[in-house]
């Protein structure tokens, strides 16, 4: 009785104080398995007075079966710390952020380019372009830049190391060479030359000067526009542009238009916008003037067209700018090599 009481006494204690499943399987085994504390004390009944044995027979039954519950209660105790713990430690904050996938975006010049083309695709005007690599003929000969004109000068041209043989006109052997455009005209003129009046067209690209400083990089973005067709007027020209300078930096800005040269064109002006920045008032954006010069223009010149093959019953209004001179001004960018330099830091705010 004595050592009964003492038995589930101990197997109690070391059970509650059990921590562990594999412990509690030896605990188990300890009292209860074949060889087992309590297994043993029945297996000593047959050493027993007959008439104690069924009495004592019940108790250790009633003893095996506390063991027994007592047991099991704890496993499943175990059991359910064990998920409580494992839960905590694969415990996911919902909170965090998720992983970003990192998105790609336009280059502002890129974007530049596509609202330009945007405003002009509106007008009927198409996309057109060529090569980077030209010749004298249709980047100076065709727009009236003959040889020895200071705008070839001025034009700072890039020209390829090796000339190339070519015939003129009186079948006259002569080396030219090859050269970058310095404007994305020859363009129009090979697209005049191919084709019939009417022209609609808009020509965006990549130009080089050989020119580098705080104000210009050796490569550059332009866009050139060019509408041939019967009684294109001057009028027309300032409408179109003045339209655009408005649609492109989205304000209804005052705009002027200023006489000036290009042997391309003629009569040929200048054109001005209010300043961007200040509106007007003056500001270091416009030099304190009120005005920002941002195009070129006028009505080609008869020449161009003798060049080309275009008929003199047809008239013709054509343009350029600067692509980068626009995107500085439209987001406020100061400084020119930001373009170029590729550095997230400024690309991304765009
Ligand atoms: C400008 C300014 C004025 C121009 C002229 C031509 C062509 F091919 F039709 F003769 N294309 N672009 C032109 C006229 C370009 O850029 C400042």
């Amino acid at each position: 009785m004595e050592t009964l009481n003492r038995l589930t006494a101990q197997a109690t204690a070391d059970i509650q104080a059990c921590v562990d499943s594999n412990d509690l399987e030896q605990l188990r085994v300890q009292y209860l398995g074949k060889k087992g504390l309590i297994t043993e004390l029945m297996k000593q009944l047959g050493t027993v007075p007959p008439e104690q044995r069924p009495q004592l027979g019940a108790l250790i039954n009633e003893a095996k079966e506390i063991v027994q519950g007592l047991l099991q209660d704890r496993k499943i105790l175990l059991s359910e710390n064990l998920l409580i713990e494992q839960l905590r430690r694969e415990q996911v904050d919902v909170s965090l952020p998720g992983r970003q996938v990192a998105r790609g975006g336009l280059h502002p010049i890129t974007q530049t380019l596509q609202r330009i083309q945007n405003f002009f695709h509106q007008l009927g005007f198409s996309t057109v372009e060529g090569p980077e690599v030209e010749d004298d003929y249709h980047n100076f000969e065709a727009l009236n830049i003959p040889a020895h004109h200071p705008a070839r000068a001025m034009h700072d041209t890039f020209y390829m190391k090796d000339a190339q043989g070519c015939y003129d006109a009186q079948g006259c052997y002569f080396d030219a060479k090859r050269l970058l455009r310095t404007h994305t005209s020859p363009v129009q003129i090979r697209t005049m030359k191919k084709g019939q009046p009417p022209f609609r067209m808009i020509c965006p690209g990549r130009v080089y000067r050989c020119d580098s400083d705080i104000t210009h990089t050796p490569m550059f973005h332009q866009v050139e526009g060019l509408w041939v067709d019967k009684n294109i007027s001057f009028a027309d020209l300032k409408g179109i542009l003045a339209a655009f300078l408005r649609f492109f930096f989205e304000k209804e800005l005052e705009v002027r238009f200023r006489p000036s040269y290009f042997p391309f064109t003629e009569p040929s002006a200048e054109v001005d916008v209010q300043c961007v920045a200040c509106e007007g008032r003056g500001c270091r954006i416009c030099s304190h003037t009120g005005w920002l010069e941002v195009l070129g223009c006028g009505m080609v010149h008869p020449k161009v067209f003798e060049h080309t093959g275009v008929d003199a019953t047809y008239t013709g209004l054509a343009f350029g700018l600067g692509v980068e001179r626009f995107t500085m001004l439209r987001y406020g960018v100061s400084d020119l090599r930001h373009f170029f330099e590729n550095d997230l830091k400024f690309l991304s705010q765009f």
